[in-house]
């Protein structure tokens, strides 16, 4: 017997509007993913004001998912994938969002990605918003600030969930909608919210404006779900969030309580997908604050009503904070409050590696919430070097995936953590939605394409393809 229960579910995961391209194809709208320029390690991406001549899109052709999915889905089978997770772009299905009825057009590209899936016995994995939301919603409504995104989210929703229902058991609602916690970083609020801020907006008004964004889209989500059961019972509908452990820096107690608050003032938004309620913490800090955003009795019922059935989330690196007398509530703003962790080496782009760290985020999650868990995203984002021979070695990208791979292993077999599934990130090599490069790979598909946009497009297997599709033929056995 192996030690992951047969028909776990490996694969691998991608995001529309990170490889698709075509992004004035098939009759869709200009996405939130369409305005956001090229950075790099050191250069935040901007969000222009509409797509502005002279500015270098990413998104616009990404890697032309769009016009190679059989390629790549054949690619994907190849390995012996048993899940693909996607996104279904927004703006394919409602190119602004405020439609009455849907794009065809848009509906048929995603019929003919998901029976080539099933074609080769993949399950697509789908989350329905991935940071791409139309932008006349963000320029007409102001984003999540407006209530009416909810009914524009749930129309969406509900068509993908009636045109795909046959083929699509596993559904998301929102990537990673903790990662807004974060609401210092102009780049997250508009990725998760469509929350666009002046320059000179204080802490308090971006923090203020997230909650009521975080509530309307957990309104939306509880509804989904419900609306998604209703349509077919054997649905299984998930939170997705990023989950990174807060580590206290030492063992004074201070330290100890920040990391806890820390860790709540991430949590807050899994612990209502799952429960159906605010968490005490979170009321609490709400009347403290004064932020008081809208939420209605009905929408109390809603979240209640709306459980989810399990948590896909992201694992890629750890936190470390301290306690600072200057921060005598112990609030925690996503940054102020970490500190290095000197036990933990660091990626190119100072991501911490930290594998065991997974194997604790099992256990907390499952402990705390009770409900069957699937590791959405995983990987080691880094530079790759072609041979002459156009071989690619990443003996890198395999010692991360493989520690990860052991520890996730050890939280199922040894600590009985509910897992169902493990779909690495940027299966194929995608533009990375932090940064906006094409040379943060996380691939075992090589895209020949580099961050000026030159490049052939051209797929090629690295050495990581051949050790992963060992690792799934023997379910994580060998590794
Ligand atoms: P990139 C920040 C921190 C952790 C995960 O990220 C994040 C982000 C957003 O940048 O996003 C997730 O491409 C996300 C994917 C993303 C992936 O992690 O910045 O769900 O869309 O590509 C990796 O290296």
């Amino acid at each position: 017997m192996t030690k992951l229960p047969d028909g776990f579910l490996w694969g691998g995961a991608v995001a529309a509007h990170q490889l698709e391209g075509g992004w004035q194809e098939g009759g869709k709208g200009v996405s939130l993913a369409d305005v956001m320029t090229a950075g790099d390690a050191n250069t935040p991406r901007e969000i222009t004001d509409g797509v502005l001549p002279g500015k270098n899109y990413p998104n616009h052709e990404a890697i032309d998912f769009y016009h190679h999915y059989k390629e790549d889905i054949k690619l994907f089978a190849e390995m012996g994938f048993k899940a693909f997770r996607t996104s279904i772009a927004w703006t394919r299905i409602f190119p602004n969002g405020d439609e009455a009825l849907p794009n065809e057009e848009g509906l048929k590209f995603y019929d003919d990605v998901f029976a080539e899936c099933k074609k080769y016995g993949i399950e697509p994995v789908i989350t329905l918003a991935h940071f791409e939301m139309p932008w006349h919603l963000i320029k007409e409504y102001g984003g999540w600030r407006d209530r009416r995104l909810i009914d524009f989210y749930l129309r969406f929703a509900e068509v993908c969930f009636n045109r795909y229902k046959d083929v699509v058991k596993y559904w998301m609602t929102f990537n990673e909608i903790d990662n807004q916690a974060d609401y210092n970083r102009k780049f997250s609020m508009a990725t998760n919210s469509g929350l666009l801020f002046a320059d000179d907006s204080t802490p308090a008004e971006r923090e203020a404006a997230m909650y009521q964004a975080s509530h309307y889209e957990l309104v939306a989500s509880a509804k989904a779900v419900r609306l998604g059961h209703a349509i077919n019972p054997d649905f299984k509908i998930g939170s997705m969030i990023n989950f990174t452990p807060q580590y206290p820096a030492s063992s004074k107690p201070e330290d100890i309580l920040m990391a806890d608050k820390a860790m709540q003032k991430r949590s807050w938004w899994s612990d209502v997908q799952v429960n159906g309620e605010y968490p005490g913490y979170m009321k609490a800090y709400l009347r403290k604050t004064g932020y008081a955003p809208d939420i209605t009795d009905a929408d109390r019922a809603a979240l209640a009503a709306g459980k989810v059935d399990y948590i896909g989330f992201s694992y890629y690196s750890s936190n470390t904070v301290t306690a600072k007398a200057d921060n005598p509530d112990y609030n925690f703003d996503g940054e102020s409050e970490q500190t290095a962790n000197p036990h933990l080496p660091k990626s190119d782009w100072g991501w911490t590696i930290d594998p065991v760290g997974l194997r604790s985020s099992l256990n907390w999650l499952y402990e705390r919430y009770r409900v069957p868990l699937m590791i959405v995203e995983n990987g080691l984002g880094a530079y790759d070097k072609v041979e002459a021979d156009g071989s690619i070695h990443d003996p890198y990208r395999i010692d991360y995936l493989r520690a990860h791979i052991e520890q996730m292993e050890k939280a199922v077999d040894e600590d009985g953590v509910d897992l169902v599934g493990y779909m690495p990130w940027g299966c194929i090599d995608l533009v990375s939605a932090g940064t906006g490069q094409m040379d943060k790979r996380y691939g075992f598909i090589y895209v020949d394409k580099n961050d000026a946009g030159e490049g052939t497009l051209a797929r090629s297997r690295k050495d990581s393809f051949a050790w992963y599709k060992k690792v799934i033929a023997t379910n994580g056995e060998d590794l």
